[in-house]
């Protein structure tokens, strides 16, 4: 029998609208690894988006690197690489991880199967995979939105089959990816562009596996499938999409031939999202403990109400007044559903500039960007 501990997206070096959460990463990372050391797990597993940056600061790094050690006094750890997290950094940073007993799985790669001997446990590791890492360019060129899109999965099924050949009934056998499996639920703060359009079928999965372990999504869940595939969820709200979250990691229990028993632990040292929405008065005595809050005022506007709501709130960092998001969004609805290329030569027209050249720099950009942002 295997315990596993499973978490993911940690994201450490994110901010709420600027300000700092390192305290709170700090706090919610130890109370990872005091899980990890009460259950007394055999494995770790961290399913990527470690960084919320791939080019995180010194102190993320100090607090993830602290993290990952702690985390290891109890068990080896296993991570790989999200869509955050930069894989060539991880990559450099792979051999003194080892020696901390930390393995990392940055690139895609055919030596992607650990084999822990001593618990009878093979982990095959799928890191994040871009759409360009797989997909050449002349069929970038060549081929419509949703033939890529089966290229995409067609490509990624066959990678995690490969990783998975070797995996037979007398092992526990888990896959720790960093993708998208269709059938979860988003959080909202995952940059969705096109999440759902790649995401891959439970049944890409082959048979002898006992567990999935996946990071991209936010809120911890479990994928409607006749196996146990799990998103660990993020351990702090990282947006106000994932107020009605519980944060939590996945304890797994697991022995060759048996499906894993999942069970989750609650984590509770971040603080809370909280949306408000009313007129001041009417929100005045909200109970908003230490909660970041964003509030959305029914008031309409006058002087001094912005000092006034964060008198009230301090712990404000987002505040709106309704009645003109609503006149912005008057505005924004004559935009809505036409594509970024024809808004971008609106904007263009709108300043006088006739300029062939820049409508193929803006659609390389929004190619990168969208690439970056899935
Ligand atoms: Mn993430």
């Amino acid at each position: 029998m295997v315990k596993i501990l499973h978490t993911a997206d940690w994201h450490v070096g994110r901010t709420i609208r600027g300000l700092s959460r390192e305290d709170e990463h700090r706090a919610v990372l130890a109370e990872i690894a005091e899980i990890a050391a009460q259950e007394e797990v055999d494995l770790v597993l961290l399913a990527g988006d470690v960084f919320d940056a791939p080019a995180p600061s010194p102190i993320a790094e100090e607090i993830v690197y602290q993290a990952l050690l702690a985390l290891a006094e109890t068990a080896p750890v296993v991570l790989v690489a999200g869509n955050h997290d930069s894989p060539g950094r991880l990559e450099a940073i792979a051999p003194l991880l080892r020696l901390g007993r930390v393995r990392v799985g940055a690139k895609i790669s055919s030596e992607g199967i650990l084999d822990f001997n001593a618990m009878a446990t093979r982990v095959a590791l799928v890191p994040f995979i871009t759409k360009r890492g797989i997909i050449r360019a002349e069929q970038i060129l060549n081929l419509d939105s949703s033939e890529l899109r089966s290229e995409y999965i067609d490509r990624v099924q066959k990678i995690v089959r490969t990783l998975c050949a070797g995996m037979t009934a007398d092992t526990v056998n888990v896959v720790l990816g960093h993708l998208m499996v269709k059938g979860g639920v988003t959080g909202g703060s995952e940059r969705a562009v096109h999440l759902f359009d790649y995401a891959i079928p439970t049944n890409s999965f082959p048979g002898h596996f006992n567990y999935v372990a996946l990071g991209h999504l936010h809120r911890p869940q479990r994928i409607p499938a006749p196996q146990p595939i799990w998103y660990a969820g993020s351990p702090l709200q990282l947006d106000f999409g994932e107020e009605k979250d519980r944060k939590a990691v996945m304890i797994v229990t697991a022995e060759p031939g048996l499906p894993a028993q999942v069970e989750s632990r609650a984590l509770n040292a971040g603080r809370k999202l909280k949306t408000l929405r009313g007129t001041l008065e009417s929100l005045r005595d909200a109970d908003v403990g230490e909660a970041y809050l964003r509030i959305e005022l029914d008031d309409p506007y006058r002087v001094g109400l912005y000092d006034e709501v964060r008198e009230i709130f301090p712990n404000a960092v987002d505040v709106k007044l309704r009645t003109q998001s609503a006149a912005a969004g008057a505005r924004a609805l004559g935009r809505i559903g036409r594509p970024p290329q024809e808004l971008f030569a609106d904007y263009l027209e709108g300043r006088s500039i006739k300029d062939e050249r820049l409508n193929g720099l803006f659609a390389e950009l929004l190619a990168e960007a969208q690439e970056a942002a899935s």
